[in-house]
Parts: structure tokens; sequence; C-alpha cells
């Protein structure tokens, strides 16, 4: 185990979509900070909870790790590593405690606009690209589909033009992208949101109480919105 703290630590993203929310967020919890210059690491003023600014990829391993106690991750990032590291037979590190109202997005097939849509079975011996590939694999498996999965890591959209995939699965929200890059979504891999994340394990000193509070008073913003 993590050795004890007495002081909360939450990861957030440094920069992209879910930096301003997250932070908003966390704001009308009652938090807030003393900047740092590098902004790496941002000290807690009103309540002993410290922020550390990261890629949205590092936070289920800062989590796993017990380097931070808590994270605000996209749910499709949280999964997709979780399901990494069952496939290599890890056990489970962390879990979404909360879903949050904002970050909303699905993770879908994209197909080329010309191709027409018969149903999951055309995507035998097809190349897939995503950044998601522990989540495609796992859907194409559920549906006894054998396909080749290409993982990239950016710029997914432009594969089948690259003609490294035939179609992807990418994340959308507008759809706009998809449109701009003549491929149509055919196919939901899975509805995201943000969520607050946190350990498997409850932590056991004065962390514990920090969480629960912070966790009353989440619930507490969200009731009011309802
Ligand atoms: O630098 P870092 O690694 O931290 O950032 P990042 O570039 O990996 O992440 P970022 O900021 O792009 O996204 C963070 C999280 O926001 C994602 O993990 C999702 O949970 C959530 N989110 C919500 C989205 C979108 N909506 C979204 N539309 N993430 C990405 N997109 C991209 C999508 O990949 C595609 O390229 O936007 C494009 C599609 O948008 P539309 O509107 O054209 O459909
Ligand atoms: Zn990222």
């Amino acid at each position: 185990a993590a050795p004890a703290r007495d002081r909360l630590r939450i990861a957030i993203q440094k920069k992209g979509r879910l930096a301003d929310p997250a932070r908003a967020l966390l704001t009308a919890c009652g938090l807030s900070w003393r900047e740092s210059r590098d902004k790496l690491f941002c000290f807690g003023e009103s309540l002993p909870v410290d922020l550390l600014l990261v890629r949205d990829d590092d936070i289920p391993g800062l989590i796993a790790d017990g380097v931070c106690d808590l994270g605000i991750v996209g749910f499709n990032e949280l999964d997709e590593q979780a399901k990494a590291r069952r496939q290599i037979g890890m056990s489970d590190a962390y879990q979404s405690l909360r879903a949050l109202p904002f970050g909303d997005c699905r993770l879908m097939l994209g197909i080329p606009e010309e191709w027409e849509w018969s149903g999951v079975d055309m995507l035998q011996g097809k190349r897939i690209a995503t950044s998601y590939p522990a989540i495609l694999t796992a859907w194409l498996a559920e549906r006894g589909i054998k396909a080749d999965v290409v993982e990239l890591s950016g710029s997914v959209e432009i594969a089948p033009k690259l003609g490294t995939a035939d179609l992807i699965a990418d994340l959308v929200s507008s759809g706009a992208t998809l449109r701009a890059n003549q491929l149509k979504p055919v196919e939901i891999l899975m509805e995201s949101t943000a969520v607050l994340a946190g350990p498997v394990d409850e932590l056991t000193d004065s962390r514990a109480g920090l969480m629960a509070m912070l966790l009353r008073r989440l619930d507490g913003i969200n009731a009011s919105r309802e």
C-alpha cells in the first residue's frame, strides 16, 4: 500500500477539453489553489486538496500507482486502460465514482460515405484504425468478428484516406470531423462522459474524510442542477 498522506491529490487534464470544466467543478466544490509557476502542481489553500495537471492519458495510471487519489478523466480513457490492464492479467486498480456533467461524446464506428452499412458482419477481415484498441478489440470479440485493429495515437479520421485502414472507431460529438473526412457514423461502441475516478481500495487515513466530503459536495451540486 502507498504511504499515508494527509493531503488529497486530484489529477486533472492540464490542457484540453476537460481542463476548464474540471477546474470549475472543483472550484464549485469550494476548493482553491495557490498557483505554482510551472503549473504542474497546484497547492490547495482552502482545503488540503492539491491538483496535479497532467495529460488525460496519465490519469488512470497515476491513480493505479497511488500517486493521486482522484482524477477527472473521460470514461473512454479510463475504460480503455482498464480493459488493457485486464487483457494482460492485471487487476482493476481504479473505478469511476461519479459521472460528471461534461465531456459527453460517443465512441463510434465511422465508415466511408460511399459504403452501405449492412451490419457488423461486414467488418470481418477489415482494418479498423482507433486510439481505443482495447475497447474495440473487446467489442469485436463479443460479436465474433475477426478484424485488424490498427492503433493510432492521433489523426485517426484520415486513416481511410491514407489507406492505412478501411474504417475507424473514434470519438464523435458533433459529427463534423467525420463528415469533413468523408466518413459517416454507423455504430456506437460506447457512450462516454467525464468521470471522477478513484481507487478500488478505500483510503484509510485522513484523506478518506476529505474524499467523502468532496463527494458530498459534488452530489449536492449535481442535485441542485436537476
Ligand atoms: O493532451 P491530452 O492527452 O491531455 O489531451 P487529448 O488530446 O488526449 O484529449 P482531448 O482534450 O481532446 O479530450 C479529452 C476527453 O474529452 C476525451 O478523452 C473525451 O472523453 C472527451 N471528448 C468529448 C472528446 C470529444 N468530446 C471529441 N469530440 N475527445 C475528443 N474529441 C475529438 C474526436 O477524437 C474527433 O477528433 O473531436 C473530434 C470529433 O469531434 P466532432 O465534434 O467533430 O464530432
Ligand atoms: Zn490524451
